[in-house]
């Protein structure tokens, strides 16, 4: 591993390895710098493939489009955006056609806006441009796969989540009182859906206040609710935003305030002030090492509850509109109605709707607060990228003062690379939409190169109207996810598994789910220490196979395991590509027998029902499913495990407590299971 320094980088703390500045050119490509941009190009062959940069749209091969690192709240994840919530500058690039060359890894560690053009403009040239500030980190390697694993030691070992957070998670945007939350438990229980977290959204918030809960419906006895859930061995698991809400007498905003611990104007003294739920808000300086330190603390509030699980959302930050956006769209708007003439015509119109439009999420209000950090002032749009990944860290130091000794499930939706070390992160606001099917396969593998293997997305699609269909079709691929989450949006279907015919089927899936979890938690705990990756293209293991290389609907699990989901509306099954012999397991609702038919290479047309889970079973591996399903992750029953896969294999099950953040305490065992 090779690192380069350009100019005078921002200390992002991404990389944790210390290596020495290399002297020489960079070799792979060439490199243009002046005072305001460096640009860096790349030759390609006609047939590279380059991996990589995370959270994205398209496929796994990214060659061909331009992806912009700059965390975005764009609930719109269609295949022409750019950017989506978080930013990961690492791309493996793997010479497929030279025998003689070596793949590549890089990462850019600038934590501004980053444009990575693969292959888009020019089809046989990567094209990077940055500010001029950055450290360069070359990776290299003799597959793409060992590139991987390096770049994650660079980085530092992945967030550690606690068991439960392996169960099924129940969400939607507005559930608001107590008996909205007792409703989906007993829902669920009604119609025997395993549950082990159930979600608060921002309607538990007085006001959509950071660290406070709905006085009418929790006032001061928040903690019984909590209790009340955890008799029933459910983690409540609350939202916390990143916008702290402008009010006299609140005292998060008052203290902060009064501490400066809020980003600053250019002046360095007034606010920055932008609306989000609460209204005109002011935001924490993560950046700020006192301030991060200081926010975090207050999760007490809701620790001290007993809540030991949480998202943190709108960290990119998004932004409604600040104070000052919105009085320049209102003086726009006076002068519009002032003049009897306009419209003129439709560009009036489009210019209008423009102005509206444009005071969300905008760059001019991005360019106009700083943060203190050090003694420096840095304007936002520098150090945009790391405002998510920060407040995660701001919560995780937390933690580990106000737990010390348990893991707190924590995940956020904006990131950088380095987060990975303090918490997972969910794919943000993807739709119920047949191709944001694919789109989560295509992302998991790239977010574990990256580190993050915490990580899932909305179950049924977030926005938009979900179908019965799409939502199990989405849990066939869930159930194999870390986090298996079902949340939709606010004024969507509902889409709760209770809210459809045969909810049996349901029911069904998430039983399977729990039937894996000692097999994915042990997998995800070896991903984690190893630096691992749980999910893989196959072309990372059988690099020399040209199908398994265009392969992006079918990926490898762990080193037992392939999946080949159903991604397509009406369709009762697909092609399936495997590039060696592995073993099918069918699991079907009416029959406690697991089905297991061996598969030559090659492609086979398998029948795969929305109320079925298929995955495949690697040459000579073997795994481990639960018998009997639980209702919760600690009832588990690790005593009668059956093994699935080839016969006289052996598969070593790690397990631990779940819970000990101490990993040398926590009752770490591995068991070797035969079949
Ligand atoms: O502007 O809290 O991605 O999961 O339900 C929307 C409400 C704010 C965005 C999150 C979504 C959450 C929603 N939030």
């Amino acid at each position: 591993m090779k690192k380069y320094i350009f100019g005078q980088p921002i200390e992002t703390q991404a990389a944790v390895l210390e290596l020495p500045a290399e002297q020489n050119p960079v070799p792979i490509g060439t490199i243009h710098t002046d005072k305001n941009h460096w640009k860096m190009s790349i030759p390609l062959n006609q047939k590279d493939v380059v991996y990589g940069l995370g959270q994205t749209v398209r496929g796994i091969n990214k060659r061909g489009w331009t992806y912009t690192s700059w965390a975005s709240d764009d609930p719109e994840h269609s295949e022409d955006r750019h950017s989506l919530y978080g930013a990961h500058n690492f791309i493996i690039v793997d010479p497929v056609e030279d025998p003689e060359a070596k793949p590549f890894g890089l990462f850019i560690d600038n934590p501004g806006k980053v444009v990575f053009d693969i292959g888009d403009t020019k089809r046989n040239e990567i094209q990077i441009q940055s500010a001029p500030d950055l450290n360069l980190y070359l990776i290299e390697g003799n597959t793409s796969y060992e590139i991987s694993q390096k770049f994650r030691k660079l980085i530092g070992q992945s967030y550690i989540a606690p068991k439960f957070a392996f169960g099924y998670g129940q969400s939607r945007w507005g559930y608001k009182t107590k008996d909205d939350f007792r409703d989906v438990l007993s829902n669920l229980k009604a119609i025997d859906v395993p549950v082990d977290m159930i979600y608060m959204d921002i309607d538990y918030m007085e006001r959509f206040k950071d660290f406070t809960v709905n006085n009418q419906e929790f006032g001061n006895h928040f903690k019984e609710f909590v209790d009340e859930m955890k008799k029933e061995k459910i983690h409540l698991v609350p939202i916390i935003d990143a916008g702290v809400k402008v009010e006299n007498g609140y005292s998060i905003y008052e203290e902060g305030k009064e501490k400066n611990y809020f980003c600053k104007m250019d002046d360095h003294t007034s606010d920055f002030i932008g609306a989000v739920w609460p209204g005109y808000s002011v935001f924490p300086d993560f950046l700020n090492h006192e301030a991060s330190q200081w926010f975090g603390m207050n999760y007490k509030m809701m620790t001290d509850a007993g809540i030991d699980a949480f998202w943190n959302d709108m960290n990119e930050p998004a932004l409604f509109y600040s104070e000052t956006g919105m009085k320049n769209l209102k003086n726009y708007l006076a002068e519009f109605a002032a003049d009897p003439e306009l419209p003129r015509d439709c560009y009036d119109t489009f210019h209008l709707n423009d102005q509206v439009n444009s005071i969300k999420n905008s760059m001019k209000d991005y360019e106009s607060f700083y943060h203190h950090m050090g003694d420096q002032w840095v304007s936002h749009d520098k150090v945009h990228n790391l405002y998510g990944y920060k407040m995660t860290q701001s919560a995780s130091d937390a933690f580990k003062k106000l737990r010390p000794n348990e893991r707190t499930l924590m995940y956020s939706r904006s990131s950088y690379i380095g987060a990975h070390r303090y918490g997972g992160i969910w794919t943000g606001d993807n739709k119920s939409w047949w191709s944001h099917l694919p789109l989560i396969l295509h992302q998991l593998p790239a977010l574990n190169m990256c580190g993050f293997l915490y990580t899932g997305c909305d179950l049924g699609g977030f926005g938009a109207d979900a179908t019965r269909d799409l939502v199990l079709r989405f849990m066939q691929i869930g159930i194999f996810t870390p986090l298996m989450r079902n949340h939709s949006a606010l004024g969507t279907r509902d889409q709760e598994p209770y809210r459809f015919e045969n909810p049996e089927d349901f029911s069904f899936l998430v039983k399977t789910r729990y039937r894996l979890i000692p097999y994915l938690y042990s997998e995800y705990m070896k991903a984690v220490q190893n630096n691992d990756l749980m999910f893989r293209p196959l072309s990372f293991d059988f690099p020399d196979d040209e199908i398994a290389r265009e392969v992006e609907d079918q990926l490898l699990i762990c080193h037992e395991m392939m999946i080949a989901p159903v991604t397509e509306q009406n369709k009762t099954g697909r092609m399936v590509y495997l590039p060696e012999e592995m073993i099918q397991i069918r699991i079907k609702p009416t029959c406690q027998e697991v089905g297991r038919i061996i598969l030559g290479e090659g492609w086979h047309y398998i029948q795969y029902p929305e109320n079925q889970v298929i995955f495949f079973v690697r040459k000579d591996k073997t795994l481990p499913l639960v018998h009997i399903p639980a209702k919760r992750v600690d009832e588990i029953d690790y005593d009668n495990l059956e093994m699935v896969g080839y016969m006289d294999s052996e598969y070593e099950l790690y397990d631990d407590d779940g819970i000990s953040s101490d990993l040398d305490h926590c009752n770490a065992s591995i068991t070797i299971h035969k079949s």
